[in-house]
């Protein structure tokens, strides 16, 4: 190769990386002082409350978000569509799998601690002390409940009875 077209092909890698930079999506930044909570979805207990870190969990593809739960919070038997990752960012969280709530029968996820449970898969959850979370996976994230009776959100039936 010619001077000529060494210089071409240093132009064209240097334009490449350029156009390669514009098209890059700016990343995600949240400092842990600027964690924006909210209430946290109404398919969960109330107590509890929730951050968007990153994504949409209401949308198609990956979230990110965190989860305050009070002592003593409980979610009962569950099951999700897609797979769920928890990372526990303090507290613990007791894990357990099955259809019955047993709190002695928990693994506890102390900070730091990671799990996954996988799409269809029920389980369960209780708080010791106040604990944060971060739940990952492809949204939209939804919860079914083993017992009708413990989802918190308004039955159809009764709405339309109203
Ligand atoms: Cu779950």
């Amino acid at each position: 190769m010619g001077k000529l077209g060494l210089m071409t092909a240093g132009a064209l890698l240097l334009l490449g990386a350029a156009s390669a930079e514009e098209k890059m999506p700016a990343m995600t930044v949240v400092q842990p002082d600027s964690i924006v909570w909210g209430p946290a979805p109404a398919g969960l207990p109330p107590g509890s409350k929730a951050a968007v870190m990153a994504g949409n969990p209401g949308e198609e593809g990956i979230f990110t978000i965190r989860a305050w739960l009070p002592d003593g919070y409980k979610v009962m038997p569950h099951w999700h569509a897609n797979d769920e990752s928890l990372t526990v960012i303090s507290g613990s969280l007791h894990l357990g799998m099955g259809d019955t709530f047993d709190k002695d029968k928990a693994t506890a996820l102390r900070a730091n601690g990671f799990a996954v449970t996988p799409a269809k898969m029920t389980h369960w959850v209780w708080a010791e002390g106040e604990t944060v979370v971060q739940i990952h996976g492809k949204g939209p994230f939804s919860i079914t409940y083993v017992n009708p009776a413990d989802d918190p959100r308004p039955k159809q039936e009764e709405k339309k009875d109203k």
